[in-house]
């Protein structure tokens, strides 16, 4: 298919895909031109609310806005900057997982539930405990338990923890350090908490060893999961490097051996995707700033036909 950008009309970003009752929803961020300057931290991405799309045909379909879904003033606990957001079903409820500033500058986790994929998704009065950073996705695995990796370096935050204790400075691994890694923790059965301490995630190489701060490869932000005949397929944005790439793992918890990359830069600062498996086919949802001219804060989202090789490994795209 023909690379297709999926909602000319506005911006929107990160888009998380995911298949509820035979439908195609799409959560993205939703950009807007706020005037705060560019900066290292993100401080351009001022998000306040987001939208829920839907659609029956990836390729040729009318794209369906549902409408703001929720809003930055009805979350209690969040002051600003509504980045990435993912959603998963349990028992007939949606469960809405975002990320967001508290009233301290610090990023955490919540949740929000709504009764249909559209919403209006309800918050919760805090955030989930224990939770810090940014860019979850939500994973349901064929057992129905439920997942939530996370994690982003820079603005995201994550060089403030060693394990899941704030460090009350910032250490950013250099060199042949081992780079940070995402978290990953099992939600508890009523999705309101974590079931478990956030536990780190290794990505390796093929000899088994951490990739180090180093390594254009690494792990920066935008964590993924999807399974695929069977494995656990993780993919991640590099950052500054600006790749999408993966590791593959045997279980939700890796480690994750890497694999590749999956997506070369595209126009803009950042790259952040999604793949789901709908109708037959394999797509990578993903965002460019093309339609703004350059312009990073001004996000398009964009998906584009996924395919993989006899090895069951993912084939490399260029955006176009
Ligand atoms: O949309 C704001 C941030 O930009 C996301 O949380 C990151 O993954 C990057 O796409």
């Amino acid at each position: 298919m023909k690379p297709r950008y999926l909602y000319p009309q506005d911006y929107m970003a990160d888009p998380s895909a995911n298949v509820f009752n035979g439908k195609l929803y799409i959560y993205p961020s939703h950009d807007w031109d706020s005037g705060a300057a560019f900066d290292d931290d993100g401080g351009h991405f001022q998000m306040k609310d987001y939208h829920v799309f839907s659609l029956d045909d990836v390729e040729n379909g009318e794209v369906t806005d549902h409408g703001m879904m929720l809003r930055l003033e009805d979350i209690p606990w969040a002051d600003r900057q509504l980045w990435d957001n993912d959603v998963v079903e349990k028992d007939g409820k949606y469960y809405l997982i975002y990320c967001a500033k508290d009233k301290t500058q610090t990023f955490h986790l919540g949740v929000a539930i709504a009764d249909k994929p559209e919403g209006p998704f309800i918050p919760q009065p805090d955030p989930i405990r224990g939770s810090y950073s940014i860019d979850p996705c939500a994973f349901k695995d064929d057992d129905g338990k439920i997942y939530v990796y996370f994690g982003g370096i820079w603005g995201g935050q994550l060089q403030r923890y060693k394990g899941n204790k704030a460090l009350g400075v910032e250490h950013l691994p250099e060199g042949d350090e081992p780079a940070l890694s995402p978290r990953v923790a099992r939600m508890a059965d009523d999705m309101l908490q974590f079931d478990e301490a956030p536990r780190e995630i290794l990505i390796v190489d093929e000899d088994g060893e951490p990739l180090k701060a180093d390594n254009p490869y690494r792990f920066f932000e935008a964590s993924w999961m999807h399974k695929y005949k069977g494995r656990y397929y993780f993919s991640y944005s590099t950052g500054d490097t600006h790749f999408i790439c993966y590791a593959v793992g045997d279980n939700p918890y890796g480690p994750f051996t890497y694999q590749g990359v999956i997506l070369d830069p595209v126009v803009g600062w950042t790259s952040h995707h999604s793949i789901v498996e709908f109708k037959g086919k394999w797509y990578l949802f993903h965002h460019d700033c093309v339609p703004s001219d350059g312009k990073t804060w001004l996000r398009s989202m964009k998906v584009m036909e996924l395919e993989y090789d006899e090895n069951d490994k993912i084939v490399r795209m260029e955006s176009k």
